[in-house]
């Protein structure tokens, strides 16, 4: 049986974009439905239980949660497998996955939606303590000589971390927040990253991010 995929998406929203470089990465062939987040199809509504991006339709049946979506892709479309064999690899690479998802995000996102002004100095500084953990406790720890997050080989945590770090001018632009400069190995992932053919066919420039993160920042008013 052929399999058909189709992956509800949305441009601007980096969990789809996980989802989006992982089927590129296993070469696999897919509809892609671009959803408009403030005027949701019917269709959409009906197959998204959560009403979010991304919902993955695989042969009728449907998946979500990206991080989940990620590993259902990797689970039924082995190669090229986008986690390492060994379980104590595996479970490192679902921890900096899950830091990322329940930790990092969290202050990522308070930081642009914080309106206190008197309060982006202090955000800045948490966030720049969890690009140092991620730099010494993560990468230092397993890239080895990289150039992906767990060594030689791309995988789920690459896929997870690329898309918010390409939406980081969005942050610097708005919030004065970027990677700190003695994250150096954060710094080559990203580049060795921004310039792989899956992520260049899908990226969007720094402007876009610029311009659509506006709204969230709260200066709306300003453009
Ligand atoms: N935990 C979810 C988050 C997905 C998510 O927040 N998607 C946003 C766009 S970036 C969305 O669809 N929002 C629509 C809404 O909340 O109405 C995942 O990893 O897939």
């Amino acid at each position: 049986m052929t399999d058909t995929l189709e992956l509800f998406s949305a441009q601007v929203c980096p969990y789809a974009h996980r989802s989006r470089l992982a089927l590129a990465e296993k070469g696999l062939a897919f509809t892609l439905s671009e959803i408009d987040l403030a005027d949701k199809s019917q269709r959409f509504l009906d197959i998204s239980p959560y009403g979010k991006v991304p919902v993955l339709l695989h042969n009728g049946r449907t998946v979500y949660e990206s991080a989940i979506v990620n590993e259902y892709l990797n689970d039924t479309f082995p190669t090229p497998a986008l986690l390492p064999d060994d379980p104590f690899r595996r479970a490192q690479a679902r921890i900096w996955i899950d830091y990322f998802d329940n930790k990092f995000l969290d202050i990522y996102y308070d930081a642009m939606f914080n309106k206190d002004r008197a309060k982006d100095a202090e955000y800045r500084e948490k966030i720049e303590t969890g690009f140092r953990f991620i730099e010494n406790e993560g990468m230092a720890k397993l890239s080895g000589d990289g150039p992906y997050w767990l060594g030689a080989t791309l995988s789920l945590v690459d896929l997870a971390y690329y898309p918010f770090l390409e939406r980081l001018p969005a942050w610097t632009q708005h919030r004065d927040i970027d990677i700190p400069s003695d994250c150096t190995r954060l710094k080559k992932w990203y580049d060795i990253m921004h310039a792989l053919p899956s992520v260049r066919e899908i990226a969007n420039p720094p402007e876009y991010y610029i311009d659509r993160y506006r709204k969230y920042a709260g200066i709306e008013d300003a453009a």
